[in-house]
């Protein structure tokens, strides 16, 4: 058994999750240094956390991104994938903001699990669009996820899941190892290293994906404001930080750490290649089509 100790679950950075028995792996690294679990295939069993979570009724939402061409490139293979591996058996709100509502595909939805579709402006430039996803999620959960969900998934849309993406994932701040990162040194990650950005940073932990990141709503919401305002900071400066919001996300998690972090089984990307660490693929990357779209 991974040796954690029960501990206080009150906020992040002061937290770990372990309401639930883990066991540990010996190939790889299953707990943080402030003793949080990092999930790998072999830890958990899924029937022990999915009978835990049903009885708590505990629903889950899931935010994703689709404006401009991504919406016919990926958001249906995207939400067809979820429905088969994405918390399969508990109740999900999938939240999908989109710049043309009515272009989102017809995807047949389990019992228990809804989609509502949110109309949002098209910011001009990508790094944009992507960047003030923290803006729209944190008002998403005032207005509507706090009140139906007691956890977010928040997620990129260039993505499919091949696996299953349990409720072994829940925690009250969850992280994602970036896959061109977990075994690197830090020296190596591409955090901010522009003092004059609010995401500045030199040591860290680890390098984390923006691509997932969740936790409680309350949680969750904390996150995507300090990103927020991390962000607005450096627009009236005039910076923007070298990978825009996953940077600031990786500096939350260094001030805040998460309670959870998922191993990169949760979020791979093939072109790595074979790894023995890796047992199984619950995400993966889908194909970048950066000349076209990043011109567009
Ligand atoms: C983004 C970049 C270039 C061209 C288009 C877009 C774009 C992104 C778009 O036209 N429409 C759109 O809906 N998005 C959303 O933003 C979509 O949900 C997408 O998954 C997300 C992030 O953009 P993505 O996936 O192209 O960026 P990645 O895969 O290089 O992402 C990492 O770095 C990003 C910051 O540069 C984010 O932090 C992202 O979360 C990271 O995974
Ligand atoms: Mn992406």
């Amino acid at each position: 058994k991974c040796a954690l100790p029960r501990g206080e679950n009150l906020r992040p950075g002061n937290h770990i999750d372990n309401s639930l028995d883990l066991w540990s792996r010996l190939d790889v690294e299953t707990c943080t240094s402030w003793r949080a679990p990092i999930i790998w295939d072999g830890m958990f069993q899924s029937v022990v956390y999915d009978k835990y979570y049903t009885e708590k009724g505990a629903s889950v939402a899931l935010t994703v991104f689709a404006v401009g061409r991504y919406l016919e490139i990926y958001l249906k293979d995207f939400l067809k994938t979820a429905e088969r591996y994405f918390m399969v058996g508990l109740p999900v709100d999938y939240y999908v903001f989109t710049d043309v509502p009515r272009n989102v595909p017809e995807v047949q939805l389990a019992p228990g699990r809804t989609l509502q579709v949110v109309g949002v402006k098209r910011h001009e430039r990508w790094q944009d669009i992507s960047m003030m996803r923290m803006e729209t999620i944190t008002e998403a959960i005032e207005n509507v996820i706090s009140k139906r969900n007691e956890y977010v998934f928040c997620m990129d849309v260039d993505q499919v899941f091949v696996g299953p993406f349990g409720s072994e994932a829940l925690g009250d701040s969850v992280a994602l190892l970036h896959a061109y990162f977990y075994n690197k040194p830090v020296s190596e990650y591409t955090y901010d290293r522009n003092p004059k950005s609010v995401a500045y940073m030199e040591d860290g932990d680890y390098y984390y994906h923006a691509a997932v990141f969740g936790g409680t709503w309350q949680n969750v919401k904390n996150i995507t404001q300090s990103c927020l305002e991390g962000i607005k900071m450096d627009k009236a400066n005039g910076v923007e930080a070298i990978w825009h919001d996953e940077s600031h996300l990786n500096k939350y998690f260094w001030l805040y750490k998460p309670s959870k972090v998922l191993s990169p089984e949760y979020c791979w990307a093939t072109e790595i290649g074979f790894s023995s660490d890796i047992h199984v693929h619950r995400l993966i990357w889908a194909e970048k089509y950066y000349k076209a779209l990043r011109n567009q």
